[in-house]
């Protein structure tokens, strides 16, 4: 999510904490000793490499949500249609929510996270009942149309995906400005700075991020991602009424390899790691007044017009456990 169309949405509306500091900062010391661990600890207040204090946090942390992502029971294919065994049993996060404001989405939106020693998959279900579509090329600005993402952070950068209803894919891999010289990253050709889709990056409704600029790669692509969409109606044919669109991802653990890389987190997890990731939907339309619909949706809210904010992405925890014997 990004970009001009959303320029009057964009509020600078802090949430202001009514809860007294010092309470805050007793709950955030707890907090971060409970969280700790290399995966997590983006969580906890860590000035050197300027994450946001957790009592700054654009949305409380105790309702940024928590899912435990489950083994998937036998293979999925790839194919948009979430109709594998695992999908079905799969726990479902809640009804997506508007980014900034956490009131809940006039559309029904969900998602599931699933892995195996290979891949991470993520679901979405998504209620629409006037399926859109405009951009065909890969990493045409897709957030543009009607687009469901998933962002998934590192310690020291983080990865975008987008895709629309025709599944058309954009994919871009931030770096935190600091870390770049001080990582290392400027001795890794494939992050050299000198590519005509390589430019610096402030955020989008929250450009006061204390860890500042990032590095943008929109040249960047993800090795070995698998991507489907199954449009359930039809596109570009408002004469009738659509169901919605799934989107079923397959993201190889090989191709997170710089995402794992500024902690040197485990390929595929560890059982009982924590990883920061982002499920969001951004619509070309909002409800009308007096509903307060900015026209972005997410599993957890932001609290801020931005979805470039890992500090707030949901706690996914994997669980060793096969998805039907956890659910049964
Ligand atoms: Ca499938
Ligand atoms: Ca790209
Ligand atoms: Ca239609």
């Amino acid at each position: 999510m990004m970009g001009s169309r959303d320029a009057e949405a964009i509020t600078h509306t802090h949430r202001r904490l009514t809860v007294p500091r010092r309470l805050l900062i007793a709950a955030a010391c707890v907090a971060a000793a409970l969280l700790f661990h290399p995966s997590t600890a983006m969580a906890a207040d860590s000035p050197d490499r300027g994450f946001i204090p957790m009592s700054e946090l654009p949305w409380p942390a105790d309702q940024i949500a928590r899912y435990t992502a489950y083994r998937a029971d036998g293979p999925i294919n790839i194919d948009g249609h979430l109709d594998e065994a695992s999908w079905k049993v799969a726990p479902r996060s809640p009804r997506f929510r508007d980014l900034v404001n956490g009131n809940e989405g006039i559309h029904d939106t969900r998602a599931a996270v699933l892995w195996d020693d290979a891949y991470l998959y993520v679901g979405y279900w998504v209620e629409e009942p006037f399926l859109e579509a405009t951009l065909k090329n890969r990493d045409d600005l897709i957030y543009m149309d009607n687009d469901v993402e998933l962002f998934i952070a590192g310690e020291d950068g983080y990865y975008e995906f987008e895709v629309n209803t025709f599944g058309t894919i954009y994919e871009v891999f931030f770096l935190w400005e600091r870390m770049y010289e001080e990582k290392g990253y400027d001795k890794i050709p494939e992050f050299a700075r000198d590519h005509e889709k390589v430019r610096p990056f402030p955020g989008v409704g929250y450009k006061n991020h204390p860890r500042g600029m990032r590095i943008g790669y929109w040249n960047w692509d993800l090795p070995g991602l698998k991507t489907a969409v199954h449009a359930d109606g039809t596109i570009n044919d408002n004469s009738d009424r659509d169901r919605g669109w799934t989107v079923e991802l397959a993201v190889p653990w090989s191709g997170l390899k710089w995402v794992a890389h500024g902690d040197g987190r485990a390929l595929p997890p560890n059982p009982g790691d924590t990883w920061r990731m982002d499920f969001s939907r951004f619509n070309t339309y909002k409800e009308a007044a007096p509903a307060e619909d900015h026209g972005g949706w997410a599993w957890s809210p932001h609290g801020v017009w931005d979805s470039h904010v890992p500090e707030v992405f949901p706690h996914i925890t994997f669980s060793d456990e096969s998805v039907s014997a956890a659910v049964r």
